[in-house]
């Protein structure tokens, strides 16, 4: 890249993995009635799902959306949890120990304090990763605050909506470090998968696995079926209610005729 910003491609490397999402319905991105895929990135390591605790709220419905996308494409999901100096009592011990429960990790940061800023730099370090989450959560911040130099824009979010006003319009990959690279990416409004199957959902909920085989019948979608061994591990605390609450959610909203 020259220093005004143009530059030339000279190679195009093999797509190893990429991350999409439905176009959003706004902009009438739809061909025979069917939505559109949106490319993000490709070839990353790192998808780091930025939330906050306050301003806009954090919602684990929409966590597991992120989680959903990132693990149908098989990729590294760490988790963010900005804003922690504007913590309320039990909002992040909370949603921390159920997702590492899971198994992902989860972090909790403040770009205000500099809270959990060095760890964060540390877990990104030689690796290609992607910062990704709804508008004003901090992404453009977290990544001024572990890189100075970069010096991204950051934005005001309006108290009165508590939704970011998208600072961020376009995503920039920048090299930090030595084998260090980030993507900066424009918040979303609305985060739906793209091509995911109803039988394959399952999936993306890592915790579920141990327990897919075990359902009395094997087209078992885990909904209301008698002998589900997925709710009655929600029964008996094995899975959390909240995650299973996301994936009946999810399921509903995906249509039957994706075909591939
Ligand atoms: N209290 C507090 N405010 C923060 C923190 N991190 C960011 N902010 C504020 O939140 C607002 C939005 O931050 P940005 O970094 O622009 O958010 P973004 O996720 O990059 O937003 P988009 O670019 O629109 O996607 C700014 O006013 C920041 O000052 C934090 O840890 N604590
Ligand atoms: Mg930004
Ligand atoms: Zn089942």
């Amino acid at each position: 890249m020259n220093d005004d910003g143009s530059g030339v491609i000279n190679k195009i490397e093999e797509r190893k993995n990429y991350l999409s999402r439905k176009l959003p319905k706004v902009r009438g991105a739809s061909y025979r009635g069917q939505r559109l895929e949106q490319v993000i990135a490709s070839n990353i390591d790192n998808v780091i799902i930025v939330t906050s605790v306050h301003f806009p709220d954090f919602n684990n419905r929409v966590v597991d959306r992120f989680i959903v996308a990132a693990e149908s494409s098989k990729l590294n999901v760490i988790i963010v949890l900005n804003k922690i100096d504007l913590d309320k009592p039990d909002i992040s011990s909370h949603w921390k120990k159920l997702y590492e429960d899971i198994g992902y990790k989860f972090l909790l940061t403040s770009a205000e304090t500099n809270h959990g800023i060095n760890f964060l730099k540390e877990e990104i370090s030689n690796k290609i990763s992607l910062f990704w989450g709804h508008s004003g959560v901090g992404k453009s911040s977290l990544l001024n605050k572990m890189f100075p130099g970069l010096n991204f824009k950051t934005g005001e979010v309006s108290q009165f909506t508590s939704k970011g006003t998208h600072t961020t319009v376009t995503s920039v990959m920048r090299k930090v470090a030595e084998n260090t690279f980030i993507i900066d990416t424009p918040g979303l409004r609305e985060m739906d998968p793209y091509g995911i199957k109803k039988i394959d959902l399952r999936h993306y909920f890592i915790e579920f696995t141990e327990h897919l085989n075990k359902c009395k019948f094997n087209t078992c979608t885990h909904h209301h079926e008698p002998g589900c061994d997925v709710i009655n591990a929600v029964e008996n605390g094995k899975i959390s209610a909240e995650r299973y609450d996301s994936y009946l959610r999810i399921l509903n909203t995906i249509e039957d005729d994706i075909e591939f």
